[in-house]
């Protein structure tokens, strides 16, 4: 960012928020449980949850404006980078040897806008537990559970096991929660995984997948659904599609192909 950018942008927030306290006559006690606030959200180890839940989709929407192939995501507050490289194929998410859930295929492929294969992807995969908890941010969990990275074979396409995870109810004790709660609105975010894709020449790529059906889909507290986002999720009862991925009993089968453009710094050189 440049310093004129920064000039342009914290002018406008400042000369934005000046009129704001103007116009509400925001007293000194309501301006200092808005400072307050933050001060709480840093302590409780919400990280940037309460910007994440209000902010983060409209900056991801102006991100992907014009922007060819998949589209991006909001992030949230819960990536942690370095998760461990999986074995395989076939790919394994780290798991409790009694981890609950459905058994989830997640697959598809990674091509260029123009269907090329892209092979050695990196892909980073995070996502929730059937309890709805994150690993490294809810207690009580190993370190890396549900958290993991492949790459995407020759023919650019990959293919991961995991569990399918619920909705994800924000925490609603924390200084988030109780802003939701003044605000009468509910907690949830509809079931999703999270994905980071990265390529030497593509760069990186933030996305995050819903599944078809699922609740709180229209009214993810974060408001951070889009279609192109939501993917189908099947229930697989084929005795023969089971036995096929090594499974027992039956899985919900998700695919999503990821197509890449260009990133606008590799454009630019
Ligand atoms: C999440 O898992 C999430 O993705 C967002 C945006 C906010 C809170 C928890
Ligand atoms: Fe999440």
């Amino acid at each position: 960012m440049s310093d004129d950018r920064v000039v342009t942008l914290v002018e406008d927030l400042e000369r934005t928020l000046l009129d704001f306290i103007r116009k509400h006559h925001v007293t000194h006690d309501e301006y200092r449980a808005a400072t307050d606030l933050i001060i709480a959200e840093v302590q409780a180890g919400e990280a940037s949850l309460l910007f994440d839940v209000f902010f983060e989709a409209a900056a991801t929407d102006v991100q992907n404006e014009g922007r060819a192939g998949s589209i991006e995501a909001i992030e949230g507050p819960f990536y942690v980078p370095g998760a461990p490289w999986l074995e395989g194929p076939p790919y394994r998410m780290p798991q409790r040897p009694d981890e609950e859930g459905v058994p989830l295929v997640f697959h598809g492929r990674v091509t260029t806008e123009d269907g090329t294969p892209l092979g050695d992807v990196e892909m980073d995969l995070w996502h929730a537990d059937a309890d709805g908890l994150y690993s490294q941010i809810h207690p009580g969990l190993p370190e890396w559970n549900l958290r993991g990275r492949f790459r995407s074979d020759d023919e650019g396409r990959y293919e991961v096991h995991t569990f399918a995870p619920p909705p994800y109810e924000i925490p609603k004790d924390g200084p988030t929660g109780r802003v939701l709660n003044a605000l009468g609105r509910h907690f949830f975010r509809p079931a999703h995984l999270h994905v980071k894709l990265r390529h030497p020449y593509f760069g990186e790529r933030t996305s995050q997948l819903y599944f078809e059906g699922g609740q709180y889909l229209e009214t993810d507290v974060a408001s951070a659904v889009r279609d192109e986002l939501v993917i189908a999720a099947e229930l697989v009862e084929d005795r023969d599609r089971i036995a096929h991925h090594g499974f027992t009993d039956t899985f919900v089968d998700a695919r999503y192909d990821f197509a890449f453009t260009p990133s606008d710094a590799v454009s630019r050189a």
